[in-house]
């Protein structure tokens, strides 16, 4: 009812996703910097929120998610961001391509490639949105590539073809990433290399890159999101470039729901 507290609406619960995301990291610190003493995080997977969402958007139930985008839920419902005046979440946050110290040693073409490699949040929506409406990821990566040639053209260009190099790719089963992975591989594919693409948790897929086991990731959210990890593995890693600017974390609910900042979850 009209007078419940969002506390109470929701029984002090955030729906989170996987322990390694940097997001649940920020909610973590959410928490302190808001004094949210009497609220829980509870841990799941990017699967399981929007399952929850789904069904609490459903019947308009109230509910608080640990959001970011790009992302199709945006698309798909009517959803804001509750404001961050103190800053938990950081700012605008960059997507960047981690590579191997090897990397541009031993696989320089794909090295170049993934240095060229930029897109926007509506190229990205575009994989996501065939995905969850179906479609499989490969598919839907190749769908997205052959209708934007020139996009794919334009990291490829002047750069030799390999013939079978292997390249291992590691990722987290976030959306978003899913969606990166899968067309990312694919264009390394089309340049000659035998491409793996290993699902992993968000501490092992940064590790894999610093010990040299995977050649890159393409999930690292910076500079606040992943800054632990960056952090841990200074030194191990290239920072190869930026596919994504513009890019937000935070604590997100339907536009229903009668509020507006995390202060307001302190009632
Ligand atoms: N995410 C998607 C990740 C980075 C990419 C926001 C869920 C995270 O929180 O670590």
């Amino acid at each position: 009812s009209a007078d419940k507290t969002a506390g109470e609406m929701v029984d002090y619960k955030i729906t989170g996703i996987d322990p390694g995301a940097g997001i649940m990291e920020a909610t973590g610190r959410a928490i302190e910097d808001y004094g949210l003493d009497k609220w829980e995080l509870q841990t799941g997977s990017g699967a399981a929120m929007t399952a929850a969402l789904k069904k609490a958007y459903d019947k308009e139930d109230p509910i608080i998610i640990t959001g970011w985008s790009p992302h199709w839920m945006f698309t798909k419902y009517d959803l804001k961001y509750l404001d961050d005046p103190e800053g938990s979440y950081g700012g605008e946050e960059e997507i960047h391509t981690i590579g191997s110290l090897d990397l541009a040693k031993d696989k320089p073409e794909a090295h170049q490639i993934l240095e060229n490699f930029k897109w926007d949040e509506e190229d990205m929506g575009e994989v996501m949105v065939a995905i969850i409406d179906g479609e499989d990821p490969e598919e839907a990566a190749q769908a997205w590539i052959d209708e934007n040639q020139d996009k794919v053209d334009s990291w490829t260009e002047g750069v030799d073809k390999v013939d079978g190099d292997e390249f291992k790719f590691v990722y987290v089963a976030w959306d978003s990433t899913v969606a990166s992975t899968n067309v990312m591989a694919k264009v390394l594919e089309d340049q000659g290399y035998k491409v793996k693409m290993s699902q992993v948790e968000a501490g092992p897929m940064w590790t894999a890159v610093a010990d040299g086991s995977a050649d890159a990731l393409l999930a690292g959210w910076l500079p606040v999101t992943h800054k632990t990890y960056a952090e841990k593995y200074d030194g191990k890693f290239e920072d190869v470039g930026t596919s994504m600017t513009g890019v937000k974390i935070g604590l997100t609910v339907p536009e229903y729901m009668d509020i507006d900042s995390i202060e307001d979850l302190k009632e």
